[in-house]
């Protein structure tokens, strides 16, 4: 068993915090590039891939990009002038991690191939162990270890006996050539409708397999000319404004009407998705297949400026019977129709409730994270949980996600997480967590309006959790943004090392 510890930790002083970063993805490298400029020098990133960049690392499937636009997917302080397009590719975002890690020296930090099984909070600093055996202790840990990263596999009798290749969107197989095969896909999220836009031409027939409609929103994808990237690189101020003006349009006219299903701007949403349906496509019985039951923006919005055309080629087919099962050759459907295919792609999503898991989380009192979490992760503020002091998550349960930058969330959050830091710093307490009392108000506030959002008025989601509740941030983006200003101290426990519970 080794020990993975600089000669500083071992004898931390306030001034010395230790850092362990669990995660390096977009999360991750904020973490550490947040903490060197607040002066904290001691700090390691724990990645379980040889490579990182997280979710840009994983989903390689062909089509992927970010539906935030680009000078807003990056981060503030860190504005990429070489962006190709508005929404930029997932090979160019994958791109643009690395080469922020290398420039702002995180790169060299990040230790690969580690993956944390155990964290747990002894003695008032976080010990952790690793699958290789090998441990680590520090004063903080900061969680950013993704939300939509553990693939989920369709339970569908017979998957394993197709002959042909099956993989996961999120588990590409790029060995597997598609020119010319009969290629099924399996759901219609976004990852469903980029690959089947992708791929269309490449193929010989391509069979949606549609569980149930998506409201698609059209979104234009222009390149930016050279003039316009030698602009951005002579004057950062131009990408900077995109940003503001980009950062402004998605919270008034998307992030903050979400969670008001009465809004009338939901309608104007809706409406425009009404109408890119009729004036996509040209056969009505095809139309109405693809025509959802539920409001747009119910689930979440997906956005395609291709995805009607590539469906109503001659060589693609929509199947929205029901699947019976997987056969050796393709897919039987109820109606008794076996769909002969090559290759079977899973475009079925994620377990999105897992967060740290299955890394167990022991915090104060040896409490078990999974127990604490028994009904459902929550986090206050979606950053702390009561009796795991130190212990804070980028992204995690309760964050904004409903079409926002998760870059503008998680900076928000490590700038409040860093005010909680200083405490401790500071001198002013050892320990700080969230109460159990301020813990149980947001819940309870959290779950009332979550009830008022677009995402509670009628389809299943990935937003919503066991019981069918909305987890995500159920307020506004500007609500979210003021919460994270500065962190409101009654609401934590902050304790000295050692003091009785
Ligand atoms: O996954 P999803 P995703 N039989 O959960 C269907 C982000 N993202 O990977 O709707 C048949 O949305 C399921 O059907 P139904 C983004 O936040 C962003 O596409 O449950 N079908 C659904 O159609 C996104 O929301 C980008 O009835 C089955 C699909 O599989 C999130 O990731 C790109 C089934 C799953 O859709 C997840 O998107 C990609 C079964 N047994 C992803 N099981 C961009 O930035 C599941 N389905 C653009």
């Amino acid at each position: 068993m080794t020990t993975e510890q600089s000669p500083a930790s071992a004898t931390s002083t306030r001034g010395d915090l230790r850092f362990l970063i669990i995660g390096a993805g977009m999360a991750g490298i904020l973490s550490a590039i947040k903490l060197s400029e607040a002066g904290f020098g001691d700090y390691v990133l724990y990645e379980k891939a040889d490579r990182l960049g997280g979710t840009w690392r994983e989903n390689t499937y062909p089509g992927i990009a970010c539906d935030v636009p680009s000078h807003f997917y990056s981060y503030s302080f860190a504005l990429n002038p070489q962006w190709s397009h508005r929404f930029a590719p997932g090979s160019e975002i994958q791109a643009y991690f690395e080469d922020v890690a290398r420039r702002y020296g995180v790169a060299s930090r990040i230790r690969y191939g580690k993956q944390v099984t155990r964290c747990a909070f002894e003695d008032g600093r976080w010990k952790i162990e690793l699958a290789d055996g090998s441990t680590d202790t520090g004063d903080f840990v900061i969680a950013a270890t993704g939300v939509l990263h553990h693939p989920a596999y369709p339970d569908i009798e017979g998957l394993g006996s197709f002959q042909g290749a099956s993989f996961h969107s999120a588990r590409w197989n790029h060995e597997v050539s598609l020119a010319g095969k009969r290629v099924g896909v399996i759901g219609t999220g976004s990852s469903a409708i980029q690959i089947v836009s992708a791929i269309v031409d490449e193929v010989g027939e391509l069979t949606l397999f549609q569980r149930t409609p998506q409201w698609i929103a059209p979104a234009a994808n222009p390149a930016y000319s050279d003039e316009e990237k030698t602009g951005f690189r002579k004057r950062p101020e131009a990408m900077q404004a995109i940003r503001a003006e980009v950062s402004r349009a998605f919270t008034q006219g998307f992030a903050n009407v979400l969670v008001d299903a009465e809004s009338p701007v939901l309608k104007l949403i809706h409406d425009t998705c009404v109408m890119n349906l009729e004036n996509s496509v040209k056969d009505p019985a095809l139309r109405e297949k693809l025509r959802p039951s539920y409001r747009a923006a119910c689930k979440r919005l997906v956005m395609s400026e291709d995805f009607y055309d590539a469906i109503q080629r001659p060589n693609a087919k929509l199947v929205t019977e029901a699947i019976e099962r997987v056969e050796q050759s393709g897919v039987r459907t109820r109606d008794g129709c076996l769909h002969e295919l090559d290759v079977l792609v899973l475009a079925t999503g994620f377990h999105v409730d897992r967060f740290v898991r299955p890394m167990q989380v022991i915090g104060r009192n040896a409490t078990v994270l999974d127990q604490v979490w028994k009904n459902g992760p929550f986090a206050h503020l979606a950053l702390s949980v009561p009796g795991f002091p130190n212990f804070f998550l980028l992204n995690g349960p309760n964050s904004p996600v409903g079409n926002f930058s998760l870059i503008d969330v998680a900076e928000l959050q490590c700038a409040y997480i860093l005010q909680l830091v200083e405490q401790v710093r500071s001198g002013a307490s050892d320990e700080v967590c969230a109460s159990q009392v301020a813990m149980e108000r947001f819940d309870a506030e959290r779950k009332q309006a979550a009830k008022a959002t677009i995402w509670n008025s009628g389809c299943k989601s990935w937003y919503l959790d066991r019981n069918g509740l909305p987890t995500a941030w159920p307020w506004t983006f500007d609500r979210f943004r003021h919460e994270m200003r500065e962190p409101q101290l009654d609401d934590y426990e902050m304790r000295r090392r050692g003091a009785p519970a």
